[in-house]
């Protein structure tokens, strides 16, 4: 077991390093620094100590020419770096002994960081837990991705409605970037393909450079930390020169903008921003760079690459970088003189790949006549992959033209050429020995639909994963209270590294000592919020209310929209008198809605006229508050998960793929209400069915809805708790000066087909939360169930997650301590 207990350098000594980096590098003086200078001083004392574990692990893995694994990402929802970099260097304490009274306090000096927020959401954010389990276990790994000029837009809230400014990240530059000038390579756009025998030559038309900047991961509980390398695209230097020696600087300025926009900003993840040509460059710009990378790093350190598959693996995170298929057997062939077979035969072994989401239309296809024109030898070298692997199903299922056309690589668009497209899950899964989903539902329901054909021709392909969340960034460093509660009980620190520890924590239950210290440390956290709501959003919670909270993207599968319903039932039920045995409640909401997801944004619209009413009627305002939390990411995430009391994971069962919200919240104490979706299913398994609300129609019950035709108009007639809740959304009871705003949503569920089901699940939804009510209202009972969760994450560990890819898709077993 590494030792967290190694010496560490006492207040005294880290204050005067942090002294000496105002003075030297910062170039501040010490007495009047602000707290921008004591972050950026700080930042550099980590990042001095960090870049010698960095290059002692570099020189380490070269030296053993260690096998090592690549993770392929589009996106990585880093947050901010500080607190988890003092925490890995164990210098947490010491730090908080230095920022005393009267200056800033640790906590205000690490808030001067900005999150890194180069990722959407779940996906992104999982790529970032995913390389602190790596470091942490001691894997030889790297993070690859794109250094976005501006990653996820900020949110900000106008007369209830989100507005999205851009968020310039890297302004004030990062502290815990490292350039490397010396690394960059070529990506070359365009052009034409002169063919010869296997391999082609590729005339291009258009390059852009590539430029490396690494961030450091550190491990924890080891010197070892990993690299995230992250790619800017820069226009080539030779070119860019001409117009401006001529003074041309217009043309000059329009050929950078030209290359440079490649790595300016993160898409978003809705079905329209697919199938525009900037993001097909993107995925290749950086795959491109990222193969070229691990092909130079391998022949400096083989010289041959006929042991590639047996010294890397690269992990392709969703199909977003399923373009390094091709790219590795063109880097292969054409450039290094591979015979295609020889090539496939690595490839197969090298490539593997995770499905994150079932939806039909979020599945990646790129037009056939686009990647001719972006990336014309890719194109062949898909066509011949293709032609191969059906000559394959041919020998297997001879004259199943049914099946062919289902599993080709290609949709062929009806027989029209400009429709045909490529499908880059089929890429993926044709390219990879390992295909995995990211729960044991989701990947239960991937091999039974989506991939159904695919599973019958290679069984032995398919895995499932289960997602997991780091437990240093989600308890250890987000919910110190709690922690320190926990190293006291479980008698060390250690279920930092070993979160089946937790597990120990379950006769903890029965001890109504530590059943009250836990719910302190709970309220703590609910003040916390509070005060932080109370700031950002001028309205004061009740911290002795149930904090209910529902804290995710805003999109219509995910059913907040159920959630208002239920808050509407809820008023409506107080004020008419009905509600009985029901606890003081605050509806906590935070997420971002796609800018150009028109329901999603009236769902945040509706939450704020809806919290107008409910927060402003005195006959209500104990039992009932509402608050919508702007510009959800990394660190308010860090904020609200510690206060949570219930968890919202209300999905159409079937949709989310697994959830990570889930494992957070419930990780930190929170009860789950939630439908048996995702990662939902495993928690119930892992707490107990009694310690968890599970409700609603399950994916079979859905299916079977869906098949009898659903008919929402019955369940409107029918229910009259349901019918007054959408009639007061309906009527502009909420949006007065401005009576049909909502129509929409009402017509979405009537008269449109209400697609997600809602109103399926409405009645058991309304009925669970009653049961929620009153267990609230027995402290005892609450805290008793809401430490047995706690006790049962162990398996939802992103060390777990992590070492079960290493022994079954990555062949890293060896590494694992
Ligand atoms: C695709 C094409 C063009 C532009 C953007 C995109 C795009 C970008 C991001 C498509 C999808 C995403 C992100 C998906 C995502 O976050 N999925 C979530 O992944 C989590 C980690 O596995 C799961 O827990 C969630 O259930 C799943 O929704």
């Amino acid at each position: 077991m590494p030792d967290f207990a190694q010496p560490q350098p006492g207040s005294e000594q880290l204050r005067s390093r942090i002294d000496r980096k105002l003075l030297c590098s910062v170039a501040s003086e010490p007495s009047v620094a602000g707290k921008m200078e004591l972050y950026l001083a700080l930042s550099q004392v980590a990042r001095e100590q960090l870049a010698t574990r960095w290059v002692n692990t570099q020189h380490a893995d070269r030296e053993s020419k260690a096998r090592r694994v690549y993770y392929l990402s589009m996106e990585f929802l880093i947050g901010r770096a500080m607190n988890n970099a003092l925490s890995a260097l164990d210098l947490r304490d010491s730090a908080a002994a230095v920022f005393t009274a009267p200056g800033p306090s640790l906590g205000e000096v690490m808030e001067c960081e900005p999150d890194a927020a180069l990722g959407n959401g779940g996906l992104g954010r999982l790529a970032a837990c995913f390389l602190d389990s790596m470091a942490t276990l001691g894997l030889p790994s790297w993070g690859y991705g794109v250094r976005y000029e501006y990653g996820m837009f900020a949110q900000s809230i106008l007369n209830g409605q989100q507005v999205e400014k851009p968020e310039a990240w890297l302004q004030d530059r990062s502290p815990w970037e490292f350039p490397r000038p010396g690394k960059h390579h070529t990506v070359r756009f365009g052009g034409t393909c002169e063919h010869h025998d296997e391999w082609a030559e590729w005339h291009a038309a258009d390059s852009v450079e590539a430029k490396a900047f690494d961030y450091v991961i550190p491990g924890h509980g080891t010197e070892r930390v990993s690299t995230l390398r992250l790619w800017k695209a820069a226009a080539p230097a030779e070119i860019d020169l001409g117009a401006f020696n001529t003074g041309d600087y217009q043309r000059a300025a329009e050929f950078k903008n030209r290359f440079e926009n490649i790595s300016w900003v993160l898409y978003p993840n809705d079905s329209t921003a697919a199938g525009r040509e900037l993001r097909l460059r993107q995925e290749y710009f950086f795959v491109s760079a990222s193969l070229q990378d691990i092909l130079e790093r391998h022949l400096i350190e083989h010289g041959t690459f006929t042991n590639l598959a047996e010294k890397i693996a690269i992990h392709l995170n969703d199909t977003h970088p399923a373009i390094g298929v091709a790219e590795l057997m063109r880097l292969l062939i054409d450039d290094h003189g591979m015979s295609w077979a020889a090539a496939w035969d690595q490839c197969r072994r090298i490539f593997s790949y995770t499905n994150h989401t079932l939806m039909p239309e979020a599945l990646e296809t790129w037009k056939v006549s686009l990647i001719n024109r972006v990336l014309p030898r890719h194109l062949l070298i898909i066509y011949r992959i293709n032609q191969e692997f059906l000559d394959e199903v041919v020998r297997l299922y001879p004259g199943d033209i049914e099946l062919m056309r289902r599993v080709s690589l290609i949709d062929d668009g009806g027989g029209h050429d400009r429709d045909k497209r490529v499908r880059m899950a089929h890429l993926c899964i044709v390219g990879s020995h390992r295909v995995n989903g990211v729960s044991q539902l989701h990947s239960d329901l991937m091999v039974q639909t989506i991939f159904a054909d695919f599973a019958r021709l290679y069984p032995e392909r398919f895995h499932n994963k289960t997602n997991g969340v780091t437990p240093r960034r989600w308890l250890a460093q987000a919910n110190p209270a709690l922690s320190t509660l926990l190293d006291e009980r479980l008698g060390g620190k250690d279920w930092r590294l070993n979160l089946d520890r937790l597990q120990d924590l379950r006769a903890s239950a029965d001890d109504a000592g530590f059943r009250n210290a836990f719910a302190t440390a709970k309220r703590d956290n609910k003040l916390r919020l509070a005060n932080y709501v109370a700031r950002e959003v001028g309205i004061v919670l009740n911290p002795d209310s149930l904090f209910d909270v529902q804290v995710k993207r805003i999109h219509e599968y995910k059913r907040q929209l159920l959630n208002v319903l239920h808050v509407i039932t809820r008023y409506n039920a107080l004020l008419d008198g009905s509600a009985v045995g029901l606890a003081p409640r605050s509806v906590l909401f935070a997420g971002k809605a796609a800018s150009s997801y028109h329901m999603a944004k009236q769902v945040i619209r509706l939450i704020h006229d809806v919290a107008a009413v409910v927060n402003n009627d005195p006959r209500t305002r104990d039992m009932l508050q509402v608050v919508f939390i702007p510009n959800y990411g990394v660190s308010v995430a860090e904020l609200i998960m510690p206060a949570a009391n219930l968890s919202e994971q209300i999905s159409t069962a079937g949709t989310e793929a697994s959830g990570t919200g889930n494992m957070k919240l419930s990780l930190n104490g929170a009860l789950t209400i939630g439908t048996e979706d995702g990662a939902n299913i495993e928690i119930r398994d892992n707490v107990g069915a009694e310690n968890i609300f599970i409700f609603g129609n399950n994916t079979a019950q859905v299916n079977a809805i869906r098949e009898a035709g659903h008919r929402p108009m019955d369940f409107y007639r029918d229910d009259p708790a349901l019918k007054e809740a959408l009639d007061r959304i309906d009527s502009g009871f909420f949006s007065p000066s401005d009576r049909p705003r909502y129509h929409d949503i009402f017509n979405s569920l009537l008269h449109y087909g209400d697609h997600y089901l809602l109103l399926a699940d409405y009645a058991d939804y309304v009925a669970t939360q009653k049961r929620v009510d009153a267990l609230y209202l027995s402290p005892d009972e609450w805290q008793r169930k809401a430490i047995i969760n706690v006790a049962g994450m162990g398996p939802f560990s992103a060390d777990r997650t992590i070492s079960d890819y290493a022994n079954d898709t990555w062949n890293l077993g060896t590494y694992l301590k």
